[in-house]
């Protein structure tokens, strides 16, 4: 295993000049950063391990791959909102609009195609319509968080057929657990809903040890979420070395 470092070190504070997309330069860096980082690794053929972060840094990992990649997004949401569709500003959940082009956004990198993107653990009523819009128009394939709490070795199963012989990335925001099994997300809607860390466990390991599989990145990962519940990010690595090792 090769320890590539660490991109940007960035805390968030409120950004009052860019309300609708907050901080959005300092995410463009981190992704871009994401890319040069992980260019040289995928061109070595190596898999890659990225912790975010937020979700963004999917992109910077496909702009790395070959542009054949097949990105499976792991997420409650879709993160196809844009600086119009939604108040809050938080990039977190516009990353794939961002990547797909969606009114014209882009980080300055090369951008994905609508085949290249396939959901699992959605939950369709922490959506937007805006973002639901989006994926009709653009046929998105989705698995919801049910099926993926119910049968996670089916939904894995499912998506690596979608897949195909295509280059696989891995992108999973911890949100997609139950929050009560697993407290370590920023965003803790997830409470009594979602995979259990045992669950998830079933589903990487089928997708990892795929001979396509090359990159996983994970998002939203917030370690003060599980301060009372300290075993809950050795159990999460524990999760993480099955899969990869
Ligand atoms: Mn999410």
């Amino acid at each position: 295993m090769i320890d590539c470092g660490d991109g940007p070190l960035q805390i968030w504070s409120p950004d009052a000049a860019n309300p609708r997309a907050q901080n959005v330069e300092s995410v463009a860096e981190s992704v871009r950063s994401v890319a040069d980082m992980v260019r040289p690794a995928a061109e070595r053929g190596d898999r890659v391990l990225v912790i975010g972060g937020n979700c963004t840094i999917a992109l910077g990992v496909m702009a790395a791959l070959e542009p054949s990649a097949a990105l499976l997004y792991i997420d409650r949401h879709y993160d196809l909102n844009t600086p119009a569709s939604t108040t809050d500003g938080a990039l977190d959940w516009m990353g794939m609009a961002y990547g797909l082009g969606v009114d014209g956004l882009g980080f300055g990198l090369r951008g994905l195609e609508p085949a290249q993107v396939h959901y699992l653990g959605i939950s369709r009523e922490v959506t937007t319509e805006f973002e639901r819009d989006q994926v009709a128009a653009l046929g998105l394939p989705w698995g919801s968080n049910e099926a993926l709490s119910s049968d996670p070795a089916g939904e894995a199963s499912r998506a690596l057929e979608w897949v195909g012989a295509r280059p696989l990335a891995v992108h999973l925001d911890v949100d997609v657990l139950d929050f009560i099994d697993a407290p370590l997300a920023e965003n803790t809607d997830g409470r009594n809903s979602g995979p259990t860390l045992a669950s998830l466990a079933v589903l990487l390991e089928k997708l990892c040890r795929h001979d396509s599989f090359r990159a996983l990145s994970i998002g939203e990962l917030n370690p003060s979420r599980s301060a009372g519940t300290p075993d809950a990010i050795p159990r999460f690595i524990d999760v993480l070395v099955a899969a990869l090792g």
